[in-house]
Formats: C-alpha cells, sequence, structure tokens
C-alpha cells in the first residue's frame, strides 16, 4: 500500500524523518508550491524564490535516487493554492493508506495536518524533526515547572549533551561563554571579508521569473540574490565561513558599520531554516576549526552559542508556549507600525541602514534586527502582531518557530519576560557605540531633546517612565530607573513632549 510523504519547503533534508523507511517502490513523495504560503505575511521576493528553488532541486535529486516524487508547481491550472487543498487532491490522485509528515515548523500548519486523519478517513503519522539536536520532550522535561527560562542553563546541558567543545565534564577553556570578549566595534579601516555569491543557476531563474510575475504585493527586490538552494551549495557557504569569517566572528559579533551589510556573520540561517544545511553540522565545523588551531575559541563559542544554545532555546520555547505565545502583549503596546518599516525613509540613519539592507538582501544580522529596528518598535510601543508581521515576512530566514520567540520575547518584551530577564532597551548611546551610523546621521546621538535629537534618546527616557512601576519589581532595570528618578523634571518632560510629537508624527495612534 501506498504511503504519501509530505515535504514542506522548510524540509529539504535528505535525513528527513518523513523520509525514512521510504519504499521507493510503492511510496510517494508529495511536494507542493502553493499561494498561500507566499501570502500568508507578505513575504519578502527573496524568501519565496529560496523555498520554491530550493525545493524544486530537492525534489529534482530525490527524483535522481529512483523517487516517486508528485511535484505541484505553482503555475499548475488545477492547484488550489492551499496545502490542505493540494493534499486533498494528492489523496483523490494516489489513495494512498497512510500520510506521513515531519512535523511543520509553524503552528498554523499543524493545525491543518492535524484536521487531515479525520478529512481524509487514513492515519496521518506526524514525526518529530530530527534535524534539531534538542528533541521537544527533553526542552519540555528541562522547561517543565521553571518560572524563568534562561538560555544560558539550557545551552550548558546542549554542550554536556552533545560534548560540543567539552574537555571531559568541564567547558573548554574553562569558561561556558566568552561573551565579553566579543563585543568589539569594527577597527578604522577594517574589511570584512565578502562571503560568496552563489550564482541564480536555470532553475533559480526561473522560480525568479515566476515571483517577480505572480507576487506582485510582495516587498523586497530579487537582483541581489545570492542564498544557497542546495545542500551542497550550503556546505560550501558553510566552509567559506570557517575559513574566512568565523576567525573575527566573535570579535565583531555586535558590530555594525556603513555599508557593510554581513560582517563577519555567517548567513547560515537561511539555509539551516529550510533544511539544507544540518545544525549539528554547522557546530561540528566549527569545533573541527578550533580544535585545528584555525579559529580562537571565543570565535567557535561564540557561533556554537548561537546554534547549539539560542537555536534550540527559541525553538523549543515556541513549541511549549504556544498558541498563547502569539497573542502575549505584556507591555500592552498598541501602536501601528510605522511605514517606513515596509518602505524605508525614515531618516534615521541606522533604522534607514537596517531596513535598507532587508529590503535589498532579505538580511540583517543579529544586532540590527535586536537593538537597531527591534529597540526602536520596543521603546516606541509598537504592536506586537503588527511587528512580528514584518520579521515574519521580510527575512529570508523567518519561520515562526524562531521569528515568534526574538520578537515577542526578546524584543518586545511582550512574554512579560518568559524568555529574558529584562527587555533590551537602549538609547543611541549604545548605537554609537557599536557603529559608525551616527557620524552620518542627520540627528545628534549626543542631544536627548530639543533641535535635532537622537529620537533613540528621547524614546528611552519615554520608554523608561512609561513602565517605571512595572519595571519597580526588576533589579535588573534597577539603574535606569535609578537615572530616571534623579533626573529633572522639566527635562523629562521635555523629552517625553518630544516623543509624543515623534511617534504622532510617523505612527499616529490606532482608532479604538
Ligand atoms: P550568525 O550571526 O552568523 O549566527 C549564526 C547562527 O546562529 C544563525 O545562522 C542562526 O541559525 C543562529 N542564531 C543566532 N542568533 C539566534 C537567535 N536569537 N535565535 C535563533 N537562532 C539564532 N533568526 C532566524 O533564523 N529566523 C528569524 O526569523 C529570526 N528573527 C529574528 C528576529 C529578531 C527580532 C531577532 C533579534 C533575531 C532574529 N533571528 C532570527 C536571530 C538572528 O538574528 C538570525 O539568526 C541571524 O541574524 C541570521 O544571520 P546569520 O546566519 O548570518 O547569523
Ligand atoms: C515560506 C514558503 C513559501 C513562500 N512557499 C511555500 C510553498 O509554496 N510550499 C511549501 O511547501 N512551503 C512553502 N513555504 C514554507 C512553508 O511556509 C513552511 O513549510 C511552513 O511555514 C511550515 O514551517
Ligand atoms: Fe540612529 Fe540616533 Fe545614531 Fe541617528 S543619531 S544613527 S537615529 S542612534
Amino acid at each position: 500500500m501506498t504511503t504519501l510523504r509530505l515535504v514542506l519547503g522548510d524540509q529539504c533534508s535528505r535525513t528527513l524523518s518523513a523520509l525514512e523507511d521510504l519504499d521507493p517502490a510503492r511510496d510517494v513523495v508529495l511536494m507542493m508550491e502553493v499561494r498561500e504560503e507566499g501570502t500568508y505575511v507578505p513575504h519578502h521576493r527573496q524568501k519565496i524564490a529560496l523555498i520554491l528553488s530550493a525545493m524544486r532541486h530537492f525534489a529534482r535529486a530525490l527524483a535522481a535516487r529512483g523517487v516517486r516524487v508528485d511535484y505541484v508547481r505553482l503555475d499548475d491550472p488545477a492547484n488550489t493554492h492551499s496545502f490542505g487543498g493540494e493534499v486533498a487532491r494528492a489523496v483523490a490522485r494516489h489513495r494512498p493508506a497512510r500520510l506521513v509528515l515531519t512535523q511543520p515548523g509553524e503552528w498554523r500548519v499543524l493545525e491543518m495536518a492535524r484536521r487531515w486523519e479525520e478529512e481524509h478517513g487514513i492515519p496521518v503519522e506526524v514525526r518529530e524533526d530530527t534535524r534539531f539536536l534538542c528533541p521537544l520532550p527533553e526542552f519540555f522535561r528541562w522547561a517543565h515547572g521553571r518560572k524563568q527560562l534562561r538560555m544560558e542553563f539550557f545551552y550548558r546541558d546542549m554542550r554536556r549533551r552533545t560534548g560540543l567543545l567539552m574537555e571531559g565534564d568541564e567547558p573548554a577553556g574553562g569558561e561556558w561563554n566568552y561573551d565579553r570578549e566579543n563585543r568589539k566595534p569594527l577597527p578604522k579601516g577594517a574589511q570584512p571579508p565578502t562571503p560568496p555569491f552563489f550564482a541564480p543557476d536555470a532553475i533559480t531563474r526561473e522560480v525568479m521569473a515566476l515571483v517577480a510575475r505572480e507576487f506582485g504585493g510582495a516587498y523586497g527586490g530579487l537582483d541581489s540574490f545570492r542564498w544557497p538552494v542546495t545542500a551542497q551549495e550550503a556546505r560550501a557557504a558553510l566552509a567559506d565561513f570557517v575559513a574566512h569569517r568565523l576567525p573575527l566572528f566573535g570579535d565583531h559579533q555586535d558590530a555594525m558599520a556603513e555599508g557593510e551589510p554581513f560582517l563577519w556573520h555567517s548567513l547560515l540561517s537561511s539555509s539551516m531554516n529550510c533544511g539544507l544545511l544540518l545544525p549539528g553540522e554547522a557546530c561540528a565545523a566549527a569545533e573541527a576549526a578550533w580544535r585545528a588551531g584555525q579559529v580562537p575559541l571565543n570565535a567557535a563559542e561564540g557561533f556554537i552559542r548561537q546554534v547549539l544554545g539560542w537555536r534550540e532555546y527559541v525553538r523549543g520555547l515556541y513549541w511549549a508556549r504556544m498558541p498563547a505565545y502569539r497573542d502575549m502583549n505584556a507591555l500592552e503596546a498598541r501602536r501601528p507600525l510605522p511605514d517606513f518599516y515596509w518602505e524605508g525613509g525614515s531618516g534615521m540613519r541606522c533604522m534607514d541602514a537596517a531596513i535598507g539592507q532587508t529590503l535589498e538582501h532579505g538580511y540583517a544580522h543579529h544586532i540590527q534586527r535586536l537593538m537597531v529596528t527591534g529597540n526602536y518598535a520596543l521603546l516606541a510601543g509598537l504592536d506586537p502582531a503588527q511587528v512580528n508581521e514584518w520579521y515574519l515576512a521580510i527575512y529570508v530566514d523567518a519561520y515562526e518557530w524562531v521569528e515568534l520567540p526574538n520578537v515577542s520575547g526578546m524584543v518586545l518584551h511582550a512574554d512579560g519576560g518568559v524568555m529574558a530577564s529584562k527587555p533590551y532597551a537602549a538609547s543611541g548611546a549604545y548605537i554609537n557605540r557599536m557603529s559608525d551610523h551616527c557620524r552620518h546621521c542627520r540627528f545628534d546621538v549626543k542631544r536627548s531633546a530639543g533641535e535635532g535629537a537622537c529620537p533613540f534618546n528621547f524614546l528611552y527616557w519615554d520608554f523608561i517612565a512609561r513602565h517605571a512601576e512595572r519595571f519597580a519589581a526588576n533589579p535588573r532595570m534597577a539603574m535606569p530607573l535609578a537615572t530616571l528618578g534623579r533626573m529633572a523634571p522639566a527635562k523629562l518632560a521635555e523629552m517625553r513632549a518630544a516623543a509624543a510629537r515623534h511617534l504622532e508624527s510617523v505612527s499616529p495612534p490606532a482608532p479604538r
């Protein structure tokens, strides 16, 4: 009897659990290009192109191994353009005895899959996604009964469990975390290496033309498309990163610079998140480079912490807290997202740099997402639903399992502190320390009020004052609250008035 095996767009992995025990003589693999997945948020064109190209390459590789692939193309006139509709059509075509899939990366899709058993009257087996390094049941056991979850403790457990960067029972070098060595701004004249550019092949070019034609309402440019679309390219991207950028990845992990969208970052998230590269492979390569003396420990540990720690942690948190997590809004933020998030042109140099490169490449690195666009959204009190929609739409690596905890947890503190013990709020001084944007900005980062004052400064103090009562119980907020307490009332009033004027001009409050 036939088993119908689903492979979703972010599941292009040879080792996918849904493909284990596949019988090429009897089974069919179903892959579906559907408009709904490209439009449930207004995705960046490069994200849609990446997924469709990765899917087409993966289907071709499966077929070359003798697997029967039923591939529904976007331009198939019979396409119903939803997973549900295409599964129904495929069940009618193949009359399978059962349906097998690997757990989807988004709650919304898992909910759909849960309905299929009843809809089609056949067993539906949803298998664990074994591409992650921490099985969900283990994460749930770890999280059970903890009021607050802290990444650092989870990460140490993962180091012990995997043996990565361990010397017996002890962490390599004697410390678990070398983050304090990883906060260096860019020295003058530093020249970051150019990351590899994977020139679109015929399949990708065809997909790019399709996306340009079919997704008129999507955001972002297609011209600079550079992403790996096969496992082979993703492995080449990893090797290039380890050889050329990992050595300084740690040192300048938090830096930002004019005209430098990538710095020493790996650009591997898009490949890991759609299954072209396994996180275990990435960690093993970084560890091997350190053991061979090719990269310093702070670099290898910094990278491995992001992948083994943060990436696994946010995924566990997502599945542990959904669906309630999606609706959390602990700081009661309600302001609509300003149009400049979608279009650029805010006039703030740091914001325009982060948003501009996002529109161009579908990419911004972590500190830009966290301390620039994220920080602004936090300080301005932007509505979490709208901020989440933007982050989910606009990055080539965005899927809800990783986007939502980073946005609602890490950036907006909308989860009330489940993920991070304090909001990552900062004034312009932080951005000035970590970048050269302020030198080129029309605002003055040294001014908090009056003509030309940096919006991050008055918004920061407005934010602290707005939530002073709520933060009073948090010892990690004691310092800014003490500074606020010492501030001359007239100065605070001036900054709060500037914040109100600024917010009114960029984002009038939503009608009630
Ligand atoms: P590098 O800086 O080279 O880091 C190496 C790898 O570590 C990344 O490829 C990624 O897999 C992992 N990683 C690092 N930080 C995190 C993190 N906080 N959470 C999960 N994985 C992490 N990452 C996504 O993959 N998809 C998202 O949709 C996403 N949304 C984000 C939204 C916000 C507001 C913030 C603050 C962070 C978000 N991140 C997201 C995490 C991080 O910014 C990106 O993983 C990273 O910028 C991708 O670029 P890179 O591959 O060059 O990463
Ligand atoms: C993101 C995306 C897009 C744009 N298109 C498709 C598609 O046509 N077919 C598909 O199988 N997957 C697509 N995806 C990825 C899915 O949205 C992703 O698998 C779910 O969000 C679950 O993580
Ligand atoms: Fe950003 Fe303010 Fe610096 Fe301008 S002055 S780049 S707005 S932090």
